[in-house]
């Protein structure tokens, strides 16, 4: 039986299309979560989409995910350059992760150049503004068609 992608958004995706429009560009989240889903049925997936500024309930769904998920594609926000526990909870959920940002970080401030999200991770997608979304499910629907079961 098929289970969703958990799509997981980390801390001020909230503001989006609220704030900064010039670095991340006038939709919504909501608006993100809506083409990603659209994309997703057109790939005959499924997306469960969700946001949160906690640290603590990334780790949750991140573990849930091994359970309730078969793949994670993941836009930590500030975490991607700070949280050793995100890093360790991807680690051990055995499922594909794509790493996701809107910006692309390398063009941006050095502190933004790391990320411990990526060697859990697939693959990396940034720069791509929302459609980075849809970029991510087709290549989550890639991954899962080749039975790819984790990163590593
Ligand atoms: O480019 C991305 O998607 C980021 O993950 C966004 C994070 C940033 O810390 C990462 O380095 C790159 C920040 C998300 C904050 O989003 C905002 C949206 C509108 C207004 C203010 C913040």
């Amino acid at each position: 039986m098929p289970k969703p992608i958990f799509v997981l958004n980390g801390p001020n995706l909230n503001l989006l299309g609220v704030r900064e429009p010039t670095v991340y560009g006038s939709e919504t989240l909501d608006d993100v979560r809506l083409r990603t889903e659209a994309r997703a049925r057109t790939m005959g997936l499924a997306v469960d989409f969700r946001q949160t500024n906690s640290e603590g309930e990334l780790v949750g769904w991140i573990q849930e995910a091994r359970e309730k998920a078969d793949g994670i594609i993941l836009n930590a926000g500030a975490y991607t350059h700070t949280s050793v526990a995100i890093l360790d909870a991807l680690s051990a959920a055995e499922r594909p992760v794509i790493e996701l940002h809107l910006s692309n970080v390398f063009r941006r401030e050095a502190f933004r150049h790391h990320s411990y999200v990526s060697p859990a991770a697939q693959g990396l997608i940034c720069g791509f503004g929302p459609k980075g979304y849809e970029i991510a499910v087709e290549a989550m629907a890639d991954l899962l068609a080749k039975g790819a079961s984790k990163a590593t």
